[in-house]
């Protein structure tokens, strides 16, 4: 009789222990942007218009007609695609932080224009002081 007065008390604890507590939120990791982006170019217009993805990060285009994705200001090693038709898609990598305007030559009217902006990270080898 001695034994279950203790082994009770035990069961009891484990049992809690051994639950999930749903009140804690889980811990958060900071955010990291992802390293690639897929931009749909149909129907006058890049969806989505604006993606974020980390330095060195690849957006690939996928044209649902002639489009062109010509950069408004600063290019990707790259450069801008030129007209390309309806089921091809195309890729370019972003090794530079910054932000990259461009638009479809051929819809621009239309306000068919979009931005890739690239996150930044510290470089192998920066100092600082
Ligand atoms: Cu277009």
């Amino acid at each position: 009789m001695r034994m279950m007065g203790v082994l009770l008390p035990i069961l009891l604890l484990t049992g809690c222990g051994g639950a999930v507590d749903l009140t804690q939120p889980d811990p958060v990791a900071p955010e990291a942007p992802t390293r690639t982006a897929t931009v749909t170019a149909a129907g006058g217009k890049f969806s989505p218009a604006f993606v974020t993805i980390a330095q060195g990060g690849t957006v690939t285009w996928r044209f649902g007609g002639p489009h062109t994705v010509t950069f408004t200001g600063s290019a990707p090693p790259g450069g801008s695609i030129p007209l390309t038709g309806a089921g091809n898609a195309v890729s370019l990598r972003f090794a530079e932080a910054g932000d990259y305007d461009y638009v479809c030559t051929r819809h621009i009217a239309m306000g068919m224009r979009g931005v890739v902006h690239v996150e930044g990270r510290p470089r192998q080898g920066d100092t600082y002081h």
